[in-house]
């Protein structure tokens, strides 16, 4: 099997030389750091009318849940009035949301589903 090198890291910018009284020329390194994107959890709120199983079946189709954990999540919801279906990058977040609601809307139940940063 063809294995790959180990890729290198990443040279860090070299500012532009700075110019002082003494005639010295001094080049600075500095170490950029890039902070992580924000992720994004997509919650599912309680309500008195969408079907149990309504619920469990869109855990299943749009967060890719086994019915043991989709029937747990749908249970902890109902408890709670709020649970996590998944974390995603912002747009998958957002899509998930839109999904949910348009599943929802249109077998006519009022399920409602949200996204928020993680932290
Ligand atoms: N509370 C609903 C019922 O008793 C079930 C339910 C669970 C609805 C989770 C929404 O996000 C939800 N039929």
């Amino acid at each position: 099997m063809a294995t790959t090198p180990p890729s290198l890291p990443p040279t860090p910018p070299v500012r532009s030389p700075a110019v002082d009284d003494s005639d010295s020329v001094v080049l600075e390194r500095r170490t950029q750091r890039t902070e992580p994107p924000r992720m994004y959890q997509v919650l599912m709120l309680n309500d008195d009318y969408t079907p149990m199983e309504f619920v469990v079946v869109v855990l299943q189709e749009f967060f890719g849940k086994d019915r043991e954990t989709a029937t747990q999540i749908m249970l902890k919801i109902h408890l709670d009035g709020r649970g996590v279906c998944g974390v995603y990058s912002r747009d998958v977040a957002a899509t998930k949301v839109e999904q949910v609601l348009a599943a929802a809307h249109q077998a006519g139940h009022p399920l409602q589903a949200v996204s928020e940063p993680v932290e």
